[in-house]
C-alpha cells in the first residue's frame, strides 16, 4: 500500500518536471492543477495515514518537496512571462496590433509583353521553343544563310566568346529555329521568345542585350498570304481590333521575299504623334518567306516545304505600349520604375 501512494508522487513530481506552458493561460492552468484550491497534491497530503509508521515522516517531506517543487516552477515560469511581455512594451510592441501587409513584387514589364505575344500565338496553335544562348556559330549565322563577310559577323557586331571563337552570344532567336529544324520535321509551328545579345553602343534608344520573339511556320504549301492573315491576327490582337497593317519589302539573308510590318498607331489611332512621327504607322516587326537555302541547310525539302517567319524586338514593344522613353530603364532594376508595372499573375 505504501509503495503505491509514493508511486502516485512520483508521477506528480514527473508530470511537473515535464511540464513546459508556453504562454499566459497555460501558466495558469498549471497553477490551478498543481497549486490551486482543487489541486492535484491535496487529496495525496490525505494519503499519509495509510502510509506504512516507519515512512510516515518520509512521505510528508516528499509531497511537501513536490508542491515546493510546483511553487518555484510556477514562480519562475510567472516572472518569465511577465519579463516577455515587459520588454515587448519596452520594444515598443502592440501585439494586438494587426500585421504588416507584405509587399508584393511585380512582373518585369518585358515578361508582361513577352508573355502577351506568346499567349496571342500559341490561340493559333503556335507551340514555344527554348534553346541555349551561347550558340555556334552555324546555327546563328551558317544555317541562316548569312554570308562569311556580312557585317553581322564581325566582332564589332556580335560578342564572341574569347577562347572559344566558334562560339558567340546569339545574335537573334533564329538559332533556336535552325535547332528545331535540324532535329524534326514539317509541320513545324513554333515561337521562340528570349535574349539575345549585339554588340551595340548603348543609348536610350539601342542595348547590347534585349528581347525577342520570332516564329516560324513550315508546311506544304504555307505561303504569303497565310503570312500576312496570321501578322494581321497579331496586330488586331495586341494593339486593338481596328489595327491595320501595311508590309514594306525588305531585305533579310534568311528570307526571300522579306518585309517590314508597319500598324496603324494605336496612340494617336493614326492621326499622327511623335511615336509614329506624323506618318500614322509604326514599325513593330521584320517577317518574310524561309529562303529555300535556310530549309535545304536544315535537312527540309525545299521542294515539298515553304514557310513564313517573323521577328520582333519585345523592348520595342514595350515602350510603345507603356510609353517608356528609354531603353536601359528595363535592365536597371530600379524598384521606382518596376513598381508601376501590375498585371494579373
Ligand atoms: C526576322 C525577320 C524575318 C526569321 C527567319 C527565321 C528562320 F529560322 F526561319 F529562318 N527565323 N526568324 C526572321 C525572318 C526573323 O526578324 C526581324
Amino acid at each position: 500500500m505504501s509503495a503505491e501512494v509514493f508511486e502516485k508522487v512520483k508521477q506528480v513530481e514527473e508530470e511537473i518536471n515535464l511540464a513546459n506552458p508556453g504562454d499566459e493561460a497555460s501558466v495558469e492552468a498549471f497553477r490551478i492543477r498543481f497549486l490551486g484550491s482543487k489541486n492535484i497534491l491535496k487529496p495525496l497530503f490525505g494519503e499519509i495515514r495509510n502510509v506504512e509508521p516507519a515512512r510516515k515522516k518520509e512521505f510528508g517531506q516528499l509531497v511537501n518537496s513536490v508542491k515546493q517543487l510546483a511553487e518555484t516552477k510556477y514562480q519562475n515560469l510567472k516572472e518569465a512571462s511577465q519579463n516577455e511581455a515587459a520588454s515587448k512594451k519596452q520594444e515598443g510592441m502592440d501585439l494586438s496590433a494587426p500585421g504588416i501587409p507584405l509587399r508584393l513584387g511585380s512582373r518585369h514589364p518585358i515578361s508582361i509583353t513577352m508573355d502577351r505575344i506568346i499567349g496571342i500565338f500559341e490561340k493559333i496553335g503556335f507551340g514555344v521553343a527554348q534553346e541555349r544562348e551561347i550558340e555556334d556559330d552555324w546555327h546563328n549565322f551558317t544555317a541562316m544563310n548569312t554570308p562569311e563577310d556580312h557585317p553581322a559577323r564581325d566582332m564589332q557586331d556580335t560578342f564572341y566568346l574569347r577562347d572559344f571563337s566558334n562560339y558567340l552570344l546569339r545574335t537573334h532567336t533564329s538559332s533556336v529555329q535552325a535547332r528545331v529544324m535540324t532535329t524534326s520535321q514539317p509541320p513545324i509551328r513554333i515561337i521562340a521568345p528570349g535574349r539575345v545579345y549585339r554588340n551595340e553602343t548603348i543609348s536610350a534608344r539601342s542595348h547590347c542585350q534585349f528581347h525577342q520573339v520570332e516564329g516560324l511556320y513550315v508546311d506544304e504549301k504555307v505561303s504569303f498570304a497565310d503570312l500576312k492573315q496570321s501578322l494581321l491576327y497579331f496586330a488586331q490582337e495586341m494593339y486593338g481590333p481596328e489595327t491595320e497593317i501595311r508590309m514594306r519589302p525588305s531585305f533579310f539573308p534568311f528570307t526571300e521575299p522579306s518585309a517590314e510590318v508597319d500598324v496603324s498607331c494605336f496612340i494617336c489611332d493614326a492621326k499622327g504623334c511623335s511615336v509614329c512621327k506624323y506618318t500614322g504607322w509604326v514599325e513593330i516587326m521584320g517577317c518574310g518567306m524561309v529562303d529555300p537555302a535556310v530549309l535545304s541547310n536544315c535537312n527540309i525539302d525545299p521542294e515539298k516545304y515553304t514557310g513564313f517567319a517573323f521577328g520582333m524586338g519585345i523592348e520595342r514593344q514595350a515602350m510603345m505600349l507603356y510609353k517608356v522613353e528609354d531603353i536601359r530603364l528595363f535592365f536597371e532594376n530600379d524598384i521606382r520604375f518596376l513598381k508601376q508595372f501590375r498585371s494579373a499573375l
